[in-house]
């Protein structure tokens, strides 16, 4: 694989500042490396900057930062459209309001190249507000809402060359939903496991029905993982914590069955706070946790069944 690293030191998405911080982390804790190393060949495209935009303001006067968020989206799906012709671009972030971006660059990809794209969305949280719904103001809890085409983001989010099908999306680890993220999602088809059914079956059961759809389908897959879906006792370097979630071994395992699908062409590592982390262990998890994705392993597995 040809790795495309590209830096979003963006924060103004979430209420706590320090993601900014988190493109240096991941270099600091070896991501190039850590890729070099399973022999992909790496490119550190260095950071992007916002575009200098001035959209018009929005009623909800709760909404934060939107003029710099929308410039953000711009320059983050432009450069999503540009790197992923010919690679594997992996955004460094960089709150989640990068995946505004992120997705709508690749489904403006996917739909040039004639293949549908799958999104797995790894978070504690849905990010399924709107402009309208979102009480925080935060943008960092839009995005999914943005990239499927939910209603009234035009014209204060750039228009979408393509929006990914709310049926393409999954999302897994998800423990805090807020009262309008759940009535939306009612009448969408996005798939959510939440926390209690990785309780009851088991993560590998819920990712591998998924992998399965985006197979048959010739689909790409997009990765977003939000430091959050980790539980806060391995994951500590984050704004949002909330108990209850995925174990470093469950985390790990969705890696491993990701790299061995073969499906993902693109990946976000998001809402890494450095301020927040404890001598670097989050930033090392997330850099180890790719290293899994791009196919670190222990052993070969056996091809008996068990
Ligand atoms: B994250 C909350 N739903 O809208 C809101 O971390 C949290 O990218 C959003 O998943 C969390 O502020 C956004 C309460
Ligand atoms: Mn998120
Ligand atoms: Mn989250
Ligand atoms: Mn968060």
């Amino acid at each position: 694989m040809h790795c495309k690293l590209i830096g979003v030191p963006l924060q103004d998405g979430a209420s706590q500042l320090g993601c900014e911080m988190g493109p240096s982390a991941l270099r600091t804790a070896g991501i190039v490396t850590a890729l070099s190393e399973l022999g992909h060949t790496v490119s550190d495209l260095g950071n992007l900057a916002p575009l200098s935009v001035d959209p018009p303001a929005h009623p909800n006067a709760t909404v934060r930062n939107l003029p710099l968020i929308r410039g953000w989206i711009e320059a983050i799906a432009e450069a999503a459209y540009r790197e992923s012709v010919d690679g594997m671009p992996i955004f460094l972030g960089g709150d989640h309001a990068l995946s505004a971006g992120s997705v709508s660059g690749i489904a403006r990809r996917a739909t040039e190249e004639g293949r549908p794209l799958f999104v797995l969305w790894l978070d504690a949280h849905t990010d399924f507000h709107t402009l309208d719904s979102t009480r925080s103001g935060n943008l960092h809890g839009v995005p999914v809402a943005y990239f499927t085409g939910q209603p009234g983001f035009s014209p204060y989010l750039p228009d979408l060359a393509a929006t990914v099908p709310a049926t393409h999306v999954c999302m897994i680890g998800i423990r805090s939903v807020d009262p309008a993220e759940r009535a939306a999602l009612a009448r969408t088809e996005v798939t959510v496991h939440d926390m209690r059914a990785i309780d009851e079956h088991g993560v590998a059961a819920l990712l591998r029905g998924f992998l399965a759809e985006v197979s048959a389908a010739n689909g790409l897959l997009h990765v977003s993982l939000d430091v959050d879906f980790l539980d806060p006792a391995v994951g500590p370097a984050v704004g949002t914590t909330v108990p209850g979630g995925a174990t470093f071994r469950e985390a790990h395992l969705v890696m491993e069955m990701l790299h061995d699908s073969g499906l993902v062409t693109s990946l976000d590592l998001v809402e890494l706070n450095p301020f927040l982390d404890e001598r670097g262990r989050t930033a090392i998890l997330l850099v180890d946790l790719t290293a899994s994705l791009m196919g670190r392993k222990v052993m070969d597995r056996p091809t008996r069944s068990y």
